[in-house]
């Protein structure tokens, strides 16, 4: 499967900051394939007989970052179940430096990065009132408090080494859904459009 031929844009930002509302809507108007590794690894968990279940399910509960051995054959099981598309869009992975170079050393380049803004007291607001009915075992104040801070420590750094390369596309999370949005949507336009 020819991988190093496919488009692969990243959207990170930290728990709650939009990524998965954001690249929902990026589908529909360019195209991209959406692959929320979030959602790939909840799947993996749930898949009976799956030899990772419970290994994810610690992971995720204590807001740590799975190994990445499991998230990239994921990634990579997707993309192979999409051989007519060219455009992937890569929500919430890679988490840290060391899977950035992991996915782009035996997947393919990362072409563009979008990255989400958002303080953390508006993305803890968020959270917890997505918690009240989401049903995901990470959206309680002990569990997101762990996921900030990993944010900040291992998965921000991969912001900044794309900010080095000028890969990275910045957006404040701060207005409406709708505004959020259409910025996303004007800046991804002038690449993909
Ligand atoms: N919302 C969105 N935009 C809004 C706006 N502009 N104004 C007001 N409300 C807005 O949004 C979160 C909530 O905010 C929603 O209720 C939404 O309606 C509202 P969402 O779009 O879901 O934000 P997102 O950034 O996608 O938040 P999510 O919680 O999904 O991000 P995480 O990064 O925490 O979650 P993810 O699923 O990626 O990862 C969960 C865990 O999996 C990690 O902690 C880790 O343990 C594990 N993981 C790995 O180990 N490796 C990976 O590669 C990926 C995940």
């Amino acid at each position: 499967f020819p991988f190093k031929e496919k488009t692969v844009v990243f959207v990170l930002g930290g728990p709650g900051s939009g990524k998965g509302t954001n690249s929902a809507k990026l589908v529909k108007d360019f195209g991209f394939v959406h692959m929320c590794a979030g959602d790939l690894l909840r799947a993996e968990q749930k898949r009976p007989g799956s030899k990772y279940g419970e290994l994810i399910a610690n992971y995720i509960r204590e807001g740590q970052i799975v190994p990445h051995e499991i998230t990239i054959k994921l990634l990579r099981n997707m993309m192979m179940e999409h051989p007519e598309s060219d455009r992937f869009l890569i929500d919430g992975f890679p988490r840290n430096v060391v899977q950035a170079k992991a996915f782009e050393d035996t997947v393919t380049r990362c072409e563009k990065v979008i990255y989400y803004e958002c303080p953390e007291n508006v993305m803890l607001e968020r959270l917890l009132k997505r918690g009240e009915s989401s049903g995901r075992s990470d959206d309680n104040i002990e569990s997101i408090r762990k996921r900030f801070r990993v944010f900040t420590q291992d998965s921000y750094p991969v912001i900044e080494n794309y900010l080095k390369d000028d890969k990275v596309i910045t957006i404040n999370c701060q207005k409406s859904p709708e505004d959020v949005y259409a910025q996303t949507k004007a800046e991804m336009a002038k690449i993909f459009g």
